[in-house]
């Protein structure tokens, strides 16, 4: 860690130092004043402060030189996660995940159309998602670089990402739960991933009257194992576990002394459901009766145990510890937050949790140490009204932090500072962890909600940066319409203060959060080796062309063209069918080139395809409109691109 920072630092000073000396010569007006006095017009020209200049040598990349750290960052609404270099701020990627996506081909052949549909739920087709959490896979509580998870709030689904290739590799959900919010996380060493659901509902699915929400509501969390060696989430290994019908919200998993514990806040304990129309308090504010919420102190290990025992029900497929089980066995537990909560963030050692409240100004600081004390000794000060015990409040914090108006989540860096985005404010403040005292705030453009440090969530956080993840942006861009780009805006924290350095405006979508990892660690794939791997499954596809047995064959089935992709030409580059065959192509991109993708198109079927390099593609459609129709690269690949062109022959 503190290497990375020191090798890092000194290119930022070398830098400043070239500025100010620049300065000086301007001042000096010595003979070598030609680059500085050049600086000087270049500020005044623009009207840059001094600190503009400082941020901007803090995070101008020339080209061809490489970040520092990688941003995944969920895309909100698109439904997709955003890869962004620091600090650059430059979007390096839009990787395809639940919605389909023309540039990589996601959505448009056979493989990734598959993949896309495997996600459908209630025979809907799923087309987009409202993504939250990106989880990057853990290694003793570290980040090792493999693979990535993110949720879908609106569908409950979860999605795996290997970074391999930055592709999609499956989509999980369960029918137990209609939605969710508390995930993904994962567990130390990704041994699970966590989805908690959000708005209860019947479990599995079915309708009950709503005036039966506390009898027949239900929330619950789902621990879905990842199988590393695989890179896939195994379901049939997975289970869930019962909740009560509060709305569960944000959830963390314990990590070194808390290992084997996971944590998830909800809100909505009043199990108020609205109904404003018809003499309910509307939502928001029957939730917002109570003083406290409770915190979900949840000990997976040991559920895991009986899950193994055979202490569960089979509830949609998902293996389900029920709410009774969970009591009785003591692995569910409960404890006040103050007012409609939402961050919980377990600290770098895991000894305690930091949870925040949307109505409360302070950020309360859990001790694992006290919470397991009192589980152990059962001491109780009482029960919800499902027989959950809960713990004493006073009892299990070691303080709060008065943080501001609408403190929401919480990052780490490795000096024992923690910082908290504050919404109402639009402000990110830092904080002792050690003395509880607030240290300093920074204000951010505006309403930000989770904040990021680089691997600020880890066992060993490098501070360094952290990312206002912004909800308004305002008056920061020039006006693009009523609708307006999400605002990141990276902050450095290596100084004395604070220093806002750059913003990023997000034009797809809502992000919720983000995390940042160092470059180091990403080791992705420039070309898929041998040639003819299909990227879904890893593995060589059974239909891979090598060059000299391209061709076109008519079997029972259809006709199977069998096609290369090679800088400038497809092999065969005429494809004669008659109305009405199925088609199947089956084509590779034999080149093994870095950067030689060729794409693959052909108007008025619908079809297009990314074909990086070595990796080979299916497409099965059905030849039912007759004409002549140009097929072409849609990768400027070569001098000859244009001409990688042909013809689909479809005689009536
Ligand atoms: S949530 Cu959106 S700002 Cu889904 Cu993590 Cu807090
Ligand atoms: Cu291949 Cu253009």
């Amino acid at each position: 860690m503190r290497r990375t920072r020191l090798s890092v630092i000194i290119p930022t000073v070398a830098l400043a130092a070239i500025f100010v000396a620049a300065l000086a010569c301007r001042a000096g007006g010595g003979a070598s004043a030609g680059a500085s006095a050049g600086i000087q017009q270049l500020m005044q020209a623009r009207n840059l402060s001094e600190e503009n200049v400082t941020a901007a040598l803090k995070t101008y990349t020339p080209t061809g030189v490489k970040d520092e750290y990688y941003i995944f960052a969920s895309g909100g609404h698109s439904g997709q996660v955003l890869v962004i270099g620091v600090p650059s701020m430059r979007i390096l990627k839009v990787i395809a995940v639940f919605t389909p996506e023309p540039w990589q081909g996601y959505g448009y052949g056979d493989q990734t159309t598959e993949l896309l549909r495997s996600g459908d739920r209630d025979g809907m087709q799923l087309n987009w998602a409202d993504t939250h959490h990106p989880a990057l896979s853990e290694t003793g509580g570290d980040y090792d670089g493999q693979y990535l998870f993110i949720n879908d709030k609106a569908n409950a689904r979860v999605a795996v990402i290997s970074l391999h290739d930055f592709t999609t590799k499956q989509i999980v959900y369960s029918d137990l739960i209609r939605n969710d919010h508390g995930g993904t996380f994962v567990t130390p060493n990704t041994e699970y991933v966590i989805e908690g659901g959000q708005y209860p509902a019947p479990l599995g699915g079915g309708y009950e009257p709503i005036e039966s929400y506390q009898e027949k509501y239900r929330g619950a969390v789902i621990f879905w194992k990842f199988d590393r060696e695989k890179g896939r989430i195994v379901p049939e290994q997975s289970f869930a576990m019962e909740l009560p019908p509060y709305m569960q919200d944000l959830s963390d998993a314990g990590k070194l002394a808390s290992d084997g514990w996971a944590f998830i806040n909800s809100f909505n304990t009043e199990m108020s459901y609205g109904g404003n129309a018809e003499g309910n308090p509307p939502l928001e504010s029957g939730a917002s009766q109570n003083d406290m919420d409770y915190l979900h102190i949840i000990n997976w290990r040991k559920a895991e145990e009986l899950v193994a025992a055979g202490k569960f029900e089979t509830i949609a497929g998902t293996r389900v510890i029920r709410l009774q089980t969970a009591i009785d066995e003591g692995i569910l537990h409960l404890v006040g937050e103050p007012k409609s909560p939402h961050g919980v963030d377990v600290t770098p050692d895991g000894t305690e949790m930091v949870v925040s409240g949307k109505l409360d100004t302070h950020a309360t600081v859990y001790s694992f140490e006290k919470i397991k004390a009192l589980i152990e000794q059962k001491k109780y000060a009482g029960m919800d009204g499902f027989g959950v015990p809960i713990l004493p409040f006073e009892e299990t914090i070691r303080g709060q932090v008065e943080i501001g108006l609408g403190p929401l989540h919480t990052q780490f860096d490795g000096d024992g500072n923690a910082y908290t985005s504050v919404f109402i404010e639009s402000a990110a403040a830092k904080w002792s962890l050690k003395d509880l005292q607030l240290i300093e705030k920074i204000p951010v453009h505006y309403n930000i909600g989770h904040i990021l440090a680089a691997e600020g969530d880890t066992v060993n956080p490098d501070g360094r940066y952290l990312v206002a993840m912004n909800k308004w942006a305002l008056d920061r861009f020039a006006d693009v319409g009523p609708l307006l780009p999400q605002n990141f805006q990276l902050i450095d924290l290596t100084g004395e203060k604070m220093q806002l350095l750059a913003d990023l405006p997000i034009p797809i979508g809502e992000p919720h959060y983000a995390q940042m990892i160092k470059a180091d660690k990403i080791k992705p794939i420039t070309a898929y080796t041998p040639v003819g791997i299909n990227p879904n499954t890893d593995q060589e596809d059974p239909f891979k062309v090598v060059g000299g047995e391209e061709g076109i064959e008519r079997k029972a089935d259809g006709v199977h063209v069998k096609m290369t992709a090679v800088r400038s030409h497809f092999t065969p580059d005429t494809i004669r069918v008659k109305k009405g065959d199925t088609v199947h192509l089956h084509i590779t991109n034999v080149e093994q080139a870095h950067d030689a993708t060729h794409g693959f198109a052909i108007a008025s079927y619908n079809i297009n395809l990314s074909l990086e390099p070595g990796e080979h593609a299916n497409v099965t459609f059905k030849a039912d409109k007759a004409g002549v129709f140009p097929l072409y690269c849609t990768e400027f690949c070569s001098a000859l691109h244009l001409e990688m062109a042909g013809y689909l022959l479809v005689e009536p």
